[in-house]
């Protein structure tokens, strides 16, 4: 089999699965590679359908394996329910809350197309805060007085210290971007940070957030070199539509980061081609942006890359560039080529064609 790894050291990965199409992403890629000698895979369990069996939606040997035993892990989706189930809270939020994995990073890249070569090249890495916002999940309801109706309420944390270290990690990717950009002698524009927020409305919570992602440039000069903008939340969404290849790196609250993201998928072909890495100080957790997709679920008929992507990510944060470079560029020539591609991007191909394809380009 291929060797995804040079590295002497073995590393163990978790799987989580969970659930839906995770069951396939995510062992598509990883039994290809069973007999890696750089490689142990273990699989652990989490999702709603395991919450359905067991009672637990995130085993506490889940989380002790991760933390003893693993380098790293990749997540697959989650099918939360959107009604309230008693006992049950969604795993994906508690295991970024549980490992502290504060940001979650999606690079939303286009990939040159041979039917339009004059199309502007979309490179746009999204920062969106991962432990708090909406996410928090202190929601309650009341009846109203006055109508006898009955009233939701939800709170929203912004912290000075989540938004600080989440603007910190936005502005030291444009940093590091900007230097691989130089070393491939690829773009000639100054490296940007774009802060999203709706700061006109919610000035307490979204102005914290603008005010503190905005102070990590102003109070460090090794920022100097990073253009910083603003942007609210509804133009923000317009703009990626108008002109999606202005943007260089973009932070956001957690909500607005899950919505931006998943609409900007739509610029790149699907979100089935969409990567994310959680990511703390002392773990990393990669996951494709897409959800469980019950629709299709069980069909073979999942697109595979954005879990592959994923992989590259986890592979680029544990340090092991080459690999991971690997895997990106042997899932572009696979997207060139445009021969085997699953059905959201108008091919008929199956889950396990396309992630073949791609293990055919990676290096032996
Ligand atoms: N891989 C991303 C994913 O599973 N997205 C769906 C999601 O986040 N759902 C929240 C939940 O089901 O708890």
């Amino acid at each position: 089999s291929k060797r995804f790894y040079s590295s002497a050291k073995k590393l163990t990965i978790g799987l989580i699965p969970a659930d839906g199409i995770g069951k396939e992403v995510i062992p598509a890629l990883s039994s290809s590679y069973s007999n890696s000698p750089n490689f142990n895979f273990i699989e652990l369990n989490a999702g709603f359908e395991h919450f359905q069996k067991t009672g637990t939606a995130l085993p506490q040997e889940t989380l002790d394996r991760l933390k003893n035993e693993c380098s790293g892990a990749l997540f697959g989706a989650v099918s939360s329910p959107s009604h309230k189930v008693a006992g049950y809270s969604s795993p994906i939020v508690a295991l970024r809350k549980n490992l502290d994995l504060y940001v979650n990073v999606r690079p939303v890249v286009s990939v040159a197309s041979n039917k339009d070569p004059n199309q502007k090249p979309i490179d746009i890495l999204i920062i969106r805060e991962n432990t708090e916002c909406l996410y928090i999940k202190q929601e309650r309801q009341t009846v109203d007085e006055k109508t006898g109706l009955k009233v939701a309420w939800a709170d929203r944390k912004i912290s000075e210290y989540a938004s600080r270290r989440c603007g910190k990690m936005a502005f030291e990717m444009a940093l590091s971007r900007d230097k691989i950009r130089q070393s491939l002698r690829l773009w000639d524009t100054r490296p940007k940070v774009t802060i999203v927020h709706k700061s006109n409305v919610l000035s307490i919570t979204d102005g914290l957030f603008r005010e503190t992602v905005r102070g990590v440039k102003e109070n460090d000069s090794m920022y100097d070199g990073v253009d910083m903008e603003e942007q609210l939340v509804d133009s923000m969404v317009y703009r990626l539509f108008r002109e999606p290849h202005v943007f260089d790196v973009v932070v956001a609250p957690n909500l607005y980061g899950d919505i931006i993201s998943d609409g900007a998928a739509a610029l790149v072909g699907s979100l089935g081609v969409v990567p994310s890495a959680n990511i703390g100080d002392n773990f990393v957790v990669g996951e494709p942006v897409h959800g469980s997709a019950p629709d299709i679920a069980g069909q073979n008929k999942a697109n595979p890359i954005a879990a592959i992507r994923s992989a590259g990510l986890l592979l680029e944060h544990l340090q092991l560039h080459t690999q991971a470079s690997a895997i990106y560029n042997a899932v572009d020539d696979v997207l060139k080529t445009g021969t085997f591609l699953t059905p959201d991007l108008g091919g008929n191909s199956t889950t396990q064609q396309v992630t073949d394809a791609i293990i055919k380009y990676l290096p032996d």
